[in-house]
């Protein structure tokens, strides 16, 4: 049994995940058709994944007895200026993320819910796995440079990171 405060605030982390998964789907498309393709592998492959950190808080609430409700999803930007400026907004966003993490284990403390409190420390180690993956890809933009000569090698770095990610899931390690 979950208590209606601790079961509001998870319905509202589903529509933060719901919300991800589309941002950085519009983040794919506009790499697609910037012709970043590396780039754009890589935000395909985060958008699916927040789309499974959704689907877990779906199962969780179910697991204890609660109703998953799914959310209504603002439209997301479709421009993101150049390959540099979507990572800084990708960065901000995991931040934002992160927060609204934290905030939800403080509630789980609050009312001394320890089932989603151990639930939510999947997320709280997938959020600074995830900060750290974007902060080393904006050093790595910094040290290339983001002038239009560097921008085909940003994109393969980022295509090589990608692919480092897919093999670490297949190798079931947690990316
Ligand atoms: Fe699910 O928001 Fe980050 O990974």
């Amino acid at each position: 049994m979950i208590s209606d405060r601790m079961l509001a605030a998870l319905n509202k982390q589903i529509g933060l995940e719901g919300y991800a998964s589309f941002l950085y789907l519009s983040m794919a498309s506009w790499c697609d058709k910037e012709g970043f393709e590396g780039s754009a592998q890589f935000m395909h492959r985060q958008s699916d994944e927040e789309r499974e950190h959704m689907l877990k808080i779906f199962h969780y609430i179910y697991e204890v007895d609660g109703h998953a409700l799914t959310p209504s999803i603002a439209q997301a930007p479709h421009d993101f200026g150049t390959i540099r400026e979507m990572f800084e907004e990708v960065y901000k966003h995991e931040q934002k993320v992160t927060k609204s993490i934290h905030d939800l284990v403080a509630i789980s403390l609050e009312e001394k819910d320890h089932t989603t409190y151990q639930f939510l420390q999947w997320y709280i180690d997938e959020q600074r796995e995830e900060e750290a993956l974007m902060r080393s890809i904006l050093d790595r933009i910094k040290l290339i440079g983001d002038g239009p000569q560097s921008l085909y090698y940003i994109d393969k770095e980022i295509e090589k990171i990608n692919k480092a990610e897919l093999a670490a899931e297949a190798a079931g390690e947690e990316v």
